[in-house]
């Protein structure tokens, strides 16, 4: 009861703007790997008192077998919006009174009220970027042109390539490649996905979506499943990297704060995102994990070469092709596809 009301004092503290409020109590954040800088923890705890405990993720799948399982223990998640849609259908999420929060009015227009969460009763936004692969440039015979690179690699690439842990994200990749809508769900397509996932099969070394960057310094792959944001960081690491804009497209997404269905620490949940819109605390985030964010006012806090990477500035002749939710059909069939794979 007393750390309650701490909190609630805190939080109105700083709903008010008043930043040298010291607030009790915890935070439990559940969030991609990589994707957080400790620097920014750091700063959150030093400006509230909050103590925040991260626990890191692979995909949205297992974000939402997670949420579904049911008490998960944690305050703050970050869904990209095709899985948010779902997870706002399935009754998975607090509501939250986004628009209230002080720092609402930094939130890029284009971002306010968006599709997956129109009222912005749900979810405040975090980065948003791509996803693609990315090869090795000191290894010849490599190309970016055509997603063909990685789903029906040839020659030395065959048997050098890592394949995220998204079904869903290689399925979208996959449609792109075929010629095929998002979350086209009919038998022949379900079936001509299913083909080429397997052939991809006998070329992949890794299933994962942890650690691309690592793997690509030490050319244990040299082809890679790729966020734009990892990538960037691989190439200013050192890695002789190029993140792929290949002619059939790229998969665009965008990721948000929840508070998960019975988080015990709501209130510091919305300290945390009302926070976040603040221009400084979000350019740390944008520049360690190098993706864009719906802040236009932390562009002033970014380092320059965010702006202009190749990274973050598809060719305009590529396709953003925005992934979407799709029927439970399609999820269904993916997730049989994708179990198959893994046997
Ligand atoms: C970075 C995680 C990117 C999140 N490792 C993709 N939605």
């Amino acid at each position: 009861m007393t750390q309650k009301l701490t909190s609630i004092i805190a939080g109105m503290a700083l709903l008010f703007g008043v930043t040298t409020a010291q607030a009790a109590g915890e935070l439990f954040f559940y969030n991609w790997t990589d994707y957080t800088p400790e620097d920014m923890l750091q700063k959150f705890e030093k400006d509230t008192g909050i103590k925040v405990t991260m626990d890191t993720y692979d995909s949205n799948e297992t974000l939402l077998a997670k949420l579904k399982s049911g008490a998960t223990g944690y305050d703050l998640a970050v869904p990209s919006s095709n899985f948010l849609t779902i997870m706002i259908q399935e009754g998975l999420l607090e509501k939250v009174d986004v628009k209230s929060m002080p720092n609402y009015k930094n939130v890029d227009p284009r971002f306010q009220g968006p599709d997956w969460d129109p009222e912005q009763m749900y979810s405040s936004p975090y980065q948003y970027g791509t996803t693609s692969f990315a090869i090795r440039t000191d290894v010849p015979g490599l190309s970016c042109d055509s997603l063909a690179t990685f789903f029906e690699p040839e020659g030395a690439a065959c048997g050098n390539l890592s394949v995220f842990q998204t079904p869903e994200e290689v399925a979208s990749m996959a449609q792109l490649y075929l010629g095929q809508q998002y979350c086209q769900d009919d038998s022949e397509s379900l079936k001509a996905i299913q083909a080429l996932l397997q052939k991809q099969n006998k070329c992949t070394k890794i299933y994962s979506s942890e650690g691309m960057i690592d793997r690509m310094a030490t050319k244990t792959v040299t082809v890679t499943n790729a966020w734009n944001g990892d990538a960037m960081r691989a190439r200013l690491e050192g890695t002789p990297i190029e993140y792929c804009h290949p002619k059939e497209g790229v998969v665009g997404w965008s990721d948000s704060l929840v508070i998960p269905k019975g988080a015990k620490n709501k209130q510091n949940a919305e300290i945390f995102m009302n926070w976040l819109m603040a221009p400084e605390n979000m350019a740390m985030v944008s520049n360690f994990a190098r993706y864009a964010n719906a802040i236009p006012s932390s562009s002033k806090y970014l380092e320059p070469e965010l702006a202009t990477a190749p990274e973050t500035n598809p060719p305009s002749n590529v396709e953003v092709r925005v992934s979407e939710t799709c029927s439970p059909r399609f999820v269904k069939a993916i997730d049989k596809i994708w179990t198959k794979l893994r046997q």
